[in-house]
């Protein structure tokens, strides 16, 4: 049993999609917000099934092919991804997903779901990090695919109006994978709201106050900030594991129907408790496109032109990145 107590936490805001409506709909905020029920009333809810998807064909009638990742992408060296037909993989995950429902196990996780149950909002408490020492995350995850832009008819799936009026730019990425799938420490320049139709997961989210304990990585993405903290490998990280022990985190309990919120610049890492599938709509307003997205676009460039952390990403295969913080 480790004595490593880590961050604390408390629980996320979190309201009902009914209260939500009640309350006149989501108004613009900074903190996150777990929405249960929300995709519940979405034709997802009824349509995403891990058979379902599995029955996806191209146009042509075509079996489905996507890269997956191929271990943990946000800390260390990233793996060249998988380039693997969906459909058996999704069959594997529908059979792991019924024995889950057969076997729930509310004695597993960070935050095992007894635990979860007692907690009071506002209450601090530790996570249970020999949690993640007992199985090999991501072995393959498919992780980040752009399945909207592939199937853009599946986009009505998802009434994200309901729950996010007004205009914005908005993109897509499914994440489906096995239980135990770690996604490591970062931030997305963007909102997002994450709507899980399958499966629970756990989010530990980190507001931009915690900056100063959260280690930015020199490592390049597109879209997102990394961390060196490796939730994974704590035991190893002697310097990243005591600045991480300072940090005040939130725990959301993503469960199957709910959406989550997830506020720009706001660090999360989330560890998958069973089969899962979800789906993370990023958005941009015009005035947000106008900054933020011609910087990372700007930056994104330069990576292209080899002048921009070249060699250190999680775009190309490479050699390991140095291991020196961010400015
Ligand atoms: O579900 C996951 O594994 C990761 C999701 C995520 O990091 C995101 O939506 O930004």
């Amino acid at each position: 049993m480790s004595l490593y107590q880590g961050p604390s936490f408390q629980l996320v805001d979190t309201i009902t999609s009914e209260e939500l409506d009640r309350q006149g709909g989501f108004q613009p905020r900074q903190r996150p917000l777990l929405v249960k029920g929300a995709v519940k009333k979405w034709p997802a809810w009824d349509k995403w099934s891990f058979d379902k998807l599995a029955d996806l064909k191209r146009k042509d009638g075509s079996e489905v092919v996507t890269s997956f990742q191929n271990g943990l992408v946000e800390q260390g060296v990233t793996k060249e991804p998988l380039h693997l037909p969906v459909a058996p993989y999704l069959r594997e995950l529908a059979e792991a997903a019924k024995k889950a429902r057969e076997n729930p196990n509310e004695d597993v996780g960070l935050c095992p779901g007894k635990v979860w149950k007692q907690l009071k909002p506002g209450e601090r408490f530790h996570l249970n990090w020999d949690h993640l020492k007992s199985f090999t995350p991501n072995k393959v995850y498919l992780a980040q695919w752009d399945i909207l832009s592939e199937f853009p008819e599946m986009k009505k799936d998802f009434d994200i109006t309901g729950v996010w009026p007004g205009w914005r730019w908005t993109w897509e990425y499914v994440f489906m994978g096995p239980s135990n799938t770690v996604t490591g420490v970062h931030y997305d320049f963007p909102n997002n709201w994450f709507c899980q139709v399958a499966g629970v997961k756990e989010f530990l989210l980190f507001p931009p106050e915690n900056n100063p304990h959260m280690c930015k990585s020199l490592k390049y993405d597109w879209g997102a900030t990394l961390s060196d903290i490796n939730i994974s490998k704590l035991d190893e990280q002697p310097v990243e594991r005591e600045a991480f022990a300072k940090a005040n985190g939130l725990y959301a309990r993503v469960e199957p129907g709910d959406a989550l919120f997830v506020p720009k610049e706001t660090w999360h890492s989330v560890v998958a408790l069973e089969p899962s599938i979800s789906l993370a709509v990023f958005g941009l307003t015009i005035p947000e496109i106008l900054i933020g997205g011609g910087q990372s676009e700007f930056k994104s460039l330069l990576h292209k032109l080899h002048l921009y952390r070249w060699g250190n990403c999680t775009c190309h295969r490479m050699a390991a990145a140095p291991a020196k913080k961010a400015a």
